[in-house]
């Protein structure tokens, strides 16, 4: 069984206020081709379809046109669609109510049958080669909360929710699989061991957790798969140490700077009878590239004199790279404006560089922690020492005098405030 694995495509995604509307169809073209081109078993769609739950129209259009012209030219193909953490999930089902009966498979969040147990059939799609014969089956898992998980029956209270899931799910295709077929696992969480670069992770009760989904280990997926093919993190990647093969096929389109690095999609081979998979990353063009200029951090001024000589037909998104040696010019959104005004590229945001190196904030903080309760600093020598460690010198002559302008108007207002504002009287 051949499939194309993808997720993350976050289709609806603006960055710094620029429209990726022509990027993200591009994208979808290209995957439709390689699709046409490759003829795999069946194409999975890890989670993350469209950036918010609330998508715009266009991103619908764009999702709705890739479904269509993936099933024009693959008539039988299975194409299997799980919701992510960043989807509306109910928006997904009710698409998914018609797309089913072009035999496109759409799963929102956990199906129930009209009794109340759960719908384990219809999270599992059997998947037949070109001949036609039974090749494999994918087993769809939509984005769950921790503490969403199902409970099965009312003895299962006790025990971990999320194995109890994934192991009576995977025993229903293990009744079904009497060939022994590979079978692939499709779910949008954080497994234990990937690499999160690009993201920021945070810690919540111990845990790791990376845009609101938390750790998850794979022991807790249950036995009975071959493949899991997974979506949120961004970065391609097998997981290490995972057994069966654990593999992030990255999002299509890089969503900021930090997820730097080649992207795509992923073609899986799975031999007959089970065993390792073959992977082949294939990369996508990207119609217009998020680059941080110059590589190497310089001055605010170099920085623009370098730009001007970048060529005004490369299409680019731009992050630049500022040495913060000083406070940024005043009119520097202007200047900024007037730099890119005839360019093709379009400007997103500035990456700042502290002078400083991590040995000399230490010394900072001594700094700070050197005054004693009865040396309290005053205000302009808090606002010195912050100078120091951002900008590596002395604040100037006229800043400070500045500074001083703006403290005492500061403590005429507030004495003006106190006096207009009489303390209330205590009941
Ligand atoms: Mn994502």
């Amino acid at each position: 069984m051949t499939i194309l694995h993808t997720s993350d495509w976050h289709l609806g995604h603006i960055l710094y206020d620029h429209d990726r509307s022509d990027e993200q169809q591009d994208c979808m073209r290209q995957i439709v081709e390689i699709v046409d081109k490759r003829k795999p078993d069946a194409v999975v769609v890890s989670g993350d379809i469209f950036d918010r739950s609330s998508p715009s129209q266009t991103a619908r259009e764009i999702f709705i046109n890739t479904l269509i012209e993936l099933r024009r030219n693959n008539p039988k193909m299975p194409i299997v669609v799980t919701a992510g953490n960043h989807d509306g999930k109910l928006l997904l089902d009710n698409d998914g109510r018609i797309f089913r009966l072009g035999g496109i498979t759409i799963v929102g969040q956990v199906w129930r049958k009209k009794d109340g147990d759960i719908d384990f059939d219809r999270h599992i799609i059997a998947v037949h080669n070109q001949q036609g014969e039974e090749a494999g089956y994918i087993v769809a898992v939509p984005h769950i909360y921790e503490n969403s998980y199902p409970r099965l029956s009312d003895n299962s209270q006790e025990g971990n929710r999320i194995q109890q899931f994934f192991q009576a799910l995977l025993n229903q295709v293990r009744i079904r699989n009497i060939h022994g077929l590979p079978v692939v696992l499709s779910a949008h969480l954080l497994l234990t061991g990937s690499d999160i670069a690009g993201h920021e992770g945070s810690e919540y009760d111990g845990k790791l957790v990376v845009g609101s989904c938390e750790n998850v280990s794979q022991s807790l997926l249950g036995q009975g798969y071959d493949y899991l093919a997974l979506g949120h993190i961004h970065r391609p990647q097998n997981v290490s140490n995972s057994h069966p093969m654990a593999r992030y096929c990255g999002t299509p389109l890089p969503l900021n700077f930090d997820e730097e690095g080649e992207h795509g999609v992923t073609l899986v081979s799975l031999p007959a009878a089970g065993g390792l998979p073959v992977i082949e990353a294939i990369p996508l063009h990207n119609l217009r590239p998020l680059l941080t200029l110059p590589e190497h951090p310089k001055t605010f001024a170099a920085v623009v004199a370098e730009m001007l000589e970048f060529d005004p037909m490369t299409e680019a998104y731009i992050r630049l790279n500022v040495l913060d040696d000083q406070p940024l010019p005043p009119d520097y959104r202007y200047i900024l404006n007037n730099l890119f005004k005839e360019k093709k590229a379009l400007y997103c945001t500035l990456k700042h560089n502290a002078l400083k190196t991590v040995q000399d904030a230490d010394s900072d903080v001594a700094e700070i922690e050197a005054f004693t309760p009865e040396q309290m600093p005053t205000p302009l020598q808090l606002a010195q020492a912050y100078y120091r460690k951002r900008y590596g010198s002395e604040m100037s002559d006229e800043l400070v005098a500045l500074f001083g302008q703006a403290e005492a108007a500061a403590r005429r207002k507030a004495e003006e405030g106190a006096n207009n504002n009489p303390p209330q009287q205590e009941e």
